[in-house]
């Protein structure tokens, strides 16, 4: 079996490979393909967006693909950036300006709680008019400066209390183990296993 993984984002792709590479799967990113579409994330929901990618992917590519909608929802801010959280500072903008960005917003709310969560929805669209959805979540706390050289995104903010870290003090391995995306690919990969077990 071979599976796209439909997203553009090497990180995601970084943190995917690491735990679905042991699986009997083929696994296929966008550097198998000469075009790749950039896949309008119309949605308003990390389900929704999830969905429209894994479907678009898997119809470009007449395969099965999986993708991730992923984002951070900080309780001070009602929730955002949320769906919103790659292009939370404007369009095309670095990982760097959207962490800024959080800290000047989460500012202006001194006495209220920096509590979030990183929420993660992944489908998988099996090619076969099938396509399912799987989710993880982690809660932890919004740092007040940018630290920590691993991971990506929000990961130099997002303190894990439970560990003690951030995101970005943690290997891929750590992070997968406990994180949004880590969670909802177990589940994905015991998806990929019965699927397997079915074909047979
Ligand atoms: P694709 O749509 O191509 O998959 P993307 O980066 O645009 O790539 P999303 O629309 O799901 O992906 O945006 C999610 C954003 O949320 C991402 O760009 C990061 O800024 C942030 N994010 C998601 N997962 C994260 C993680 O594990 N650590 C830190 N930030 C994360």
């Amino acid at each position: 079996m071979q599976l796209v993984l439909a997203t553009n984002n090497r990180d995601k792709i970084r943190e995917m490979k690491n735990l679905l590479d042991d699986l009997p799967v083929t696994i296929l990113t966008r550097d198998d393909f000469l075009e790749f579409p950039d896949v309008e994330e119309t949605g308003t929901t990390l389900e929704e967006n999830a969905i429209l990618k894994a479907h678009a992917i898997a119809e470009f590519c007449d395969l099965p693909a999986l993708a991730d909608d992923s984002g951070l929802e900080v309780d001070a801010l009602n929730g955002a950036p949320g769906v919103y959280s790659s292009r939370y500072a404007g369009d095309n903008v670095t990982y760097a300006e959207n962490n800024r960005k959080l800290i000047s917003e989460l500012a202006k709310h001194p006495d209220q709680p920096r509590t979030a969560r990183f929420r993660c929805v992944i489908a998988i669209d099996w090619g076969n008019g099938n396509i399912e959805t799987l989710e993880g979540r982690v809660n932890g706390v919004i740092a007040n400066e940018i630290d920590g050289s691993d991971g990506f995104g929000y990961d130099p903010i997002f303190l894990h209390p439970p560990s003690g870290k951030r995101f970005s003090e943690m290997t891929i391995d750590e992070k997968n183990l406990i994180s949004h995306r880590g969670l909802a690919l177990q589940k994905a990969r015991d998806l990929i296993i019965e699927h397997l077990n079915r074909a047979r």
